[in-house]
Formats: C-alpha cells, sequence, structure tokens
C-alpha cells in the first residue's frame, strides 16, 4: 500500500522524478538529492512503511535488504565496501517518513562520516 502524500511514494509512482538505479517488484532505488558521498542510493519498499518499526513483514524486509547487494554492484562499490545506514524516527535524525536504506560508498569513511 502506498500514501498518497508520501514523498518517496510520489518518487516510486514516478509523479516526482528520480535518478532510478534499481527496481524490481519489491523495491526502488534511486539516488539521494543530497549525496553525503560519492556513491548515495536509497533503497525502499514499494509499500509504504514510515521506518524500520512500523510492522514490515519479514519477507519484504529481506526483499529490501537484498537489493543492498545488486545496487551495490551497479553502482561499483561491492569490491571496495560500503556503508548501509537506516535511520529510525526523531532521535536518529529521521527526515523523511518511508523507511529507506542509505547505500553510501566510492570513498573511504571514518566515524564521523554519514
Ligand atoms: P533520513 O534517513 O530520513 O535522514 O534521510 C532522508 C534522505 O532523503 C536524505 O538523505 C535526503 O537527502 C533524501 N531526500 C531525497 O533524496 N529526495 C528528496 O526529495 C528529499 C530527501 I525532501
Amino acid at each position: 500500500m502506498q500514501r498518497d502524500d508520501c514523498l518517496f511514494c510520489k518518487i516510486i509512482r514516478g509523479e516526482i522524478p528520480s535518478s532510478k538505479v534499481y527496481e524490481d517488484e519489491y523495491v526502488y532505488a534511486f539516488d539521494d538529492v543530497s549525496p553525503q558521498m560519492p556513491v548515495h542510493t536509497l533503497i525502499v519498499p514499494k509499500n509504504h512503511y514510515d521506518n524500520i518499526a512500523a510492522g514490515i513483514p519479514v519477507e519484504e524486509l529481506g526483499h529490501l535488504f537484498a537489493a543492498v547487494e545488486k545496487v551495490a554492484d551497479i553502482k561499483g562499490v561491492r569490491e571496495q565496501g560500503f556503508r548501509t545506514l537506516v535511520n529510525t524516527g526523531a532521535h536518529a535524525g529521521q527526515t523523511v517518513f518511508h523507511l529507506h536504506v542509505h547505500v553510501l560508498g566510492g570513498a573511504p569513511m571514518n566515524s564521523g562520516d554519514p
């Protein structure tokens, strides 16, 4: 299920343009509009969940994280390594309330990096 008023649901539906990286039956991946690293891609489930603590079924969660490997391949960061990040709620600084996995890489990262 998607939401009419959700930014990432609109991106999935193509109502807002995005730089698509990967898509399958369960997920949509696109480059972050404000990249924090040379590679910064977001992977979102096509169904709307506010975050990872909002009841996503384990099967959909599996598809979401299976897409990480595909995105890492497509973006060419699989061999060097990359960071995956999921912000949940206010204390983590989540700003868009549609579950998303950040895939960050393309340069060495320090502990203070995103
Ligand atoms: P966060 O985990 O909720 O903090 O991350 C939200 C991300 O969504 C953040 O990196 C933004 O740059 C990104 N983003 C985007 O790619 N396109 C948009 O239109 C908006 C935010 I608003």
